[in-house]
């Protein structure tokens, strides 16, 4: 009889990291206008309102990057798939609306949400990235062959009609006072609307029971409901941070090992609660070090926070771009082994090495790193 071996296990950011999705940067857009998100990449030299494929030279750089970085996991023995890229340049429809284009599949962990035995598929609220779970269908189809124990989930998929999003919002968003959008950070009320749940994957960060949920503009009130529903047996927790039109919460907060916790020196953390809750626990919050770049890598929407957007191999052994080196040397201090990676080119094409990755097999069990539990929090 053939065995029947667990594919899919994973409990949190660190434990020794088995078998992992890595995504492809072959054939990303930048995607064509859409009410979720304004791409005004005008200082690279390219027009609002333009959509098509990252230059040829760029994607050359970032495949050779990529490549690297799967050969190097394979040579430490963990076990690397691979996503199926479909034709990102084609318009994408539903009964509700028309896209002129997809965006990619460079970053898996912003779609896919590894919980346990669970992968679940987030709903996502960019209509470019409606269709992007297709890419890991053949993988996840492979996973619940094999693996009898692999629970498949997919949030609901949302119809994203225009009642999804606030009307006029990146217009009236560039009169926000000041006041108005220190009111937006601590509410996470930015372009979404509750119309529907709505969560990207990337806003989750791992913790045994505990699941952090950061209430950023691709992730509303009703999407963190649905995930408080969804995973009964677990705590969840939801963090604002000082940052505008936030997306992701791995170049924000990053959880590293039992007890300690990255913080972004620029996005504080903005509920004393939380800080409270950390410390009571004894984990120890360390502020990241100051990254290499100065501001957003061209043609990029992530941030040069992608420093922090690391990958962690074991709690011991962590993967960081190679650029980062005041962020490696705050990692060999506080003891960590560091492997430099690079993988500045993969910016513009979707994330750091956290984005581009996704948990199939950590080992482990789910702990509780968080005894004491904070009211309110
Ligand atoms: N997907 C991570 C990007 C987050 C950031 O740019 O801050």
């Amino acid at each position: 009889m053939k065995e029947q071996k667990v594919i899919v296990n994973s409990w949190n950011e660190w434990d020794p990291l088995k078998h992992v999705i890595v995504g492809r940067p072959e054939g990303t857009m930048v995607q064509a206008p859409e009410p979720a998100i304004e791409r005004d990449f005008t200082k690279d030299g390219v027009p609002k309102g333009f959509f098509g494929p990252l230059p040829e030279e760029m994607l050359a750089m970032a495949t050779e990057q990529m490549d690297n970085f799967v050969r190097l996991l394979e040579q430490r023995g963990i076990q690397v798939d691979r996503p199926t890229c479909i034709d990102f340049s084609q318009e994408v429809s539903t009964p509700d609306w028309k896209q002129k284009s997809m965006f990619g599949c460079m970053p898996p962990r912003d779609v896919l949400l590894t919980v346990g035995s669970e992968i679940l598929e987030a709903t996502m609220s960019y209509r470019s990235r409606w269709f992007e779970y297709l890419c890991y269908r053949p993988l996840l189809q492979r996973y619940f062959r094999e693996d009898p124990h692999f629970r498949w989930q997919a949030a609901p998929k949302p119809r994203l009609t225009e009642r999804s999003y606030k009307p006029d919002f990146w217009n009236d968003y560039k009169n926000w006072t000041e006041e108005q959008k220190e009111q937006a950070m601590r509410t996470g009320d930015w372009i979404l609307t509750e119309e529907e749940p709505l969560f990207d994957a990337a806003d989750i960060a791992r913790a045994g029971r505990d699941l952090f949920v950061y209430h950023s503009a691709v992730t509303n009130k009703s999407g963190i409901d649905w995930l408080r529903r969804h995973f009964a047996d677990h705590r969840l927790h939801v963090l604002h941070f000082k940052e505008t039109v936030p997306i992701h919460i791995d170049a924000t907060f990053v959880l590293l090992r039992p007890g300690l916790a990255l913080t972004n020196r620029q996005r504080a953390p903005l509920e004393p609660k939380m800080i409270e809750f950390f410390k009571k626990n004894d984990w120890e919050l360390v502020e990241c070090a100051e990254p290499a770049l100065p501001g957003y890598p061209p043609l990029s929407f992530c941030s040069r926070w992608l420093s922090m957007n690391t990958l962690m191999l074991d709690p011991k052994t962590i993967c960081v771009d190679a650029q980062e080196v005041r962020q490696m040397e705050q990692f060999d201090q506080l003891g960590f082994e560091v492997i430099p990676v690079p993988f500045a080119a993969l910016s513009a094409f979707g994330g750091g090495l956290h984005c581009a990755t996704a948990d199939v097999h950590r080992e482990g069990i789910c702990e509780d790193y968080f005894p004491i539990q904070v009211g309110g929090f």
